[in-house]
Order: C-alpha cells, then sequence, then structure tokens
C-alpha cells in the first residue's frame, strides 16, 4: 500500500499549498471564505493542543487529539447543510465546531461532569460514541428516517481505519446499500487503530471496500481542506438526490497519541510523523493563502491572537465548571420513570449516605 496516497487521491492543494486541477471534483470559494477556513483549522487545533495541556495538569479525565486531522474534518463539517446530521466518534473536535457545539461543551464530557454534553437536535450531531463503529448503524437508521419522512437532507457517519474491521460498521454497509439510505460513510484513516497499524486492518485501499457493497468509494487527501469540502458536498448531493450511500476514505495521519493515554512512541517510528508534518493541513492553506496575497502577517498575527483568547476562555471554563449532582446519572436513562433505574438511584444515593459525615 502506498504510503502517499497513490494516484486515486483526490488533492486540489498540494502539500506545498499550490493549486491543482481533479477532473471530477472542484470548489469555488472566494478569499473570505478560504480565509474562513484557516481560521476553523488554526481554532480547532488550539481547542486540541489546550485540552491535551488540561489533562496534563488533571483538569479532564482523558483527552482524544485531533491534530493532523482537522482539515478532514472541518472539510466534512463546513460541507453540511444546517439540516443534515453528523453522528461521530470521540475525535471529530472540528466537526463540533463546524456544527457550532462550544469547544467547553466538548470539554465537560472529558472532565466527567457531564454525560453528554449537548443537545443533538440543537446542532444536529449526536452525541460522541466510544463504542467503535457503533455510530455506523444509529446513522443508516437515521437515514433511513430520513427517507421515509421525504426529507431532502442527508447523514453522514463519521469512523476510523480500525472500526472497518467492526462487524457493525459491514451490517451498516449493508443495510444502508440495499436500503439506498442518504448516508455518506466518512473513515478518517489516520493510519493508526491505537497500536494497530493499517496493514493489520485490510490488504487493500479501504475506499474499495466499497465495490463490494455496491456503491461508490472515494480516497480523498484527508490534510487537503479543499478537497475534503469538494468531495463531501458531492457525496451529501448524491445522498440527496436518491443515489445513496458513499463511502469517503480521507488519507490522513494520526500526529498525536491515540489519547492522552497513549504513548505512540512504544510502537511507531518518529521518521513516519515527521514526513507526515510535511504534509500539515494548516500550512499548506496558509502558504496558498499568502501566496495569493489573500491573506498577510497582520491576518494570521489576528488568527493566532484570536486563538490564544480562546484557549483562555477553556482553561477558565474547564476549572470553573460545577460538578454535578452525584445522582444525575441516572435522570436520563430512559425519558419516562423506571422502577429499576429509581431503585439503583436510591442504593447509590444510601450507599453515599454511608460515609461518615454522610457526603462523599
Ligand atoms: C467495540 C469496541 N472495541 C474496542 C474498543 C477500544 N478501542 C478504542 S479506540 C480503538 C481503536 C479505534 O481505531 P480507529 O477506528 O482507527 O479510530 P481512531 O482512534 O484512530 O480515530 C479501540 C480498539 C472500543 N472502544 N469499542
Ligand atoms: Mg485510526
Amino acid at each position: 500500500m502506498t504510503a502517499d496516497g497513490g494516484p486515486e487521491l483526490v488533492q486540489l492543494l498540494t502539500p506545498e499549498g499550490e493549486r491543482v486541477h481533479h477532473p471530477e471534483y472542484d470548489v469555488d470559494l472566494s478569499d473570505e471564505q478560504l480565509r474562513g477556513l484557516y481560521r476553523d483549522l488554526v481554532l480547532v487545533r488550539r481547542v486540541d493542543s489546550e485540552a491535551t495541556a488540561l489533562q496534563r495538569q488533571g483538569e479532564l479525565g482523558l483527552w482524544a487529539q485531533c491534530i493532523g486531522q482537522e482539515a478532514a474534518q472541518v472539510g466534512s463539517g463546513r460541507a453540511l447543510l444546517p439540516g443534515d446530521f453528523a453522528f461521530p466518534t470521540y475525535r471529530e473536535h472540528g466537526v463540533a465546531w463546524a456544527r457550532g457545539v462550544q469547544p467547553l461543551q466538548l470539554l465537560g464530557l472529558f472532565r466527567g461532569v457531564t454525560n453528554g454534553g449537548w443537545d443533538p437536535h440543537e446542532h444536529n450531531m449526536a452525541l460522541y460514541t466510544i463504542v467503535i463503529g457503533d455510530q455506523t448503524l444509529h446513522a443508516v437508521g437515521y437515514a433511513m428516517g430520513m427517507q421515509r419522512d421525504g426529507s431532502d437532507d442527508a447523514t453522514i457517519c463519521y469512523f476510523g481505519d480500525g472500526a472497518t474491521s467492526q462487524g457493525d460498521v459491514n451490517e451498516a454497509f449493508v443495510f444502508s446499500a440495499v436500503y439506498n439510505a442518504p448516508v455518506v460513510f466518512f473513515c478518517q484513516n489516520n493510519q493508526w487503530a491505537i497500536s494497530e497499524p493499517l496493514e493489520r486492518q485490510t490488504r487493500i485501499p479501504l475506499y474499495r471496500r466499497a465495490d463490494g457493497f455496491g456503491f461508490p468509494g472515494v480516497r480523498v487527501d484527508g490534510n487537503d481542506v479543499l478537497a475534503v469540502l469538494a468531495v463531501t458536498s458531492a457525496a451529501l448531493q448524491a445522498a440527496r438526490e436518491g443515489q445513496g450511500p458513499t463511502l469517503i476514505e480521507a488519507f490522513t495521519y494520526r500526529m498525536g497519541a491515540h489519547t492522552t493515554s497513549d504513548d505512540p512512541t512504544r510502537y511507531r517510528v518518529s521518521a513516519d510523523l515527521e514526513a507526515w508534518k510535511l504534509k500539515d493541513p494548516i500550512e499548506r492553506l496558509r502558504v496558498y493563502l499568502a501566496r495569493n496575497g489573500w491573506a498577510d502577517h497582520d491576518y494570521f498575527d489576528a488568527i493566532d491572537a484570536e486563538a490564544e483568547t480562546l484557549a483562555i476562555h477553556l482553561r477558565e471554563g474547564c476549572r470553573s465548571m460545577p460538578n454535578p449532582e452525584k445522582t444525575s446519572m441516572f435522570d436520563h436513562v430512559y425519558a419516562a420513570p423506571h422502577p429499576l433505574v429509581e431503585a439503583e438511584r436510591a442504593e447509590f444515593a444510601a450507599y453515599h449516605a454511608s460515609f461518615a459525615g454522610g457526603e462523599h
């Protein structure tokens, strides 16, 4: 398997920041829209680095970094229309950003002060899913519901390269294909599933899996925000027009650890990371903007300053988040009260009351 994604890789912006043309895919963005994408990428990276630092300081229990994958997430997230619905894993901070979820709401989940973080219907984005591949089934079910409602909206579902080995994902592919569901499967191939390399998941490029299920698959440069935007918009449009699912393989790299509990130096060589740093998603857009005179030093400095202000907001907001009521985890198990849940709530409260002082 080629490390550079091979000739099938859809690319509109090279790692050197050169705009190239593709026979099938294109985007036509104003310089203002391009600057907007740059801002998205920089701010998402700052959210990610600040959350990592907060975990190291003991303020978060865990954090799953998205560094390196910002273009895949922002490009696909910005391709969505307001009525579309996104189903994420635990790493889609750039998608959450694009859907208007406040970064502090993400932090609440990883701080353990909320069991969810946001109202899925307010942002048309489901909650983070830790169970690998699970959300692909939710997404297909949701897409089939949209189809039965006669809606013109589409669903997008995120998962990783490792998830493609899960039964759930393959079952989701089958259902979406035979029911022609309006869903886009967005696989971020970041080359690793914790310590398992891509070679342990597949003998063929992942996008080609779609062939066997009977729908199109496409491999896009996941570090190229323009190509990701173009490919995802086309797949969503196809879904809206009743053409059914598409599998997008965003070819990218997990530049950080799997999570803050992981040490990647134990299983991968640093030369790989160095090679991928040259393909950085932010740097190539910065060069493209600067070379064309669409952004200057003042603009880049202003975005960096905005990122620092955001980081301060996150630090202060995270540290001052109130702890929830201990029994609040029983509140939303079911929509209506349930005797078993109530019994568990009472047992839990009694357990806490059994300690000296009654409060622990
Ligand atoms: C059903 C299930 N099995 C195992 C795990 C443990 N686990 C957490 S992340 C992960 C690897 C996922 O890799 P990939 O799908 O490539 O996503 P990435 O983390 O690289 O974004 C595993 C095995 C889990 N959360 N759920
Ligand atoms: Mg992976």
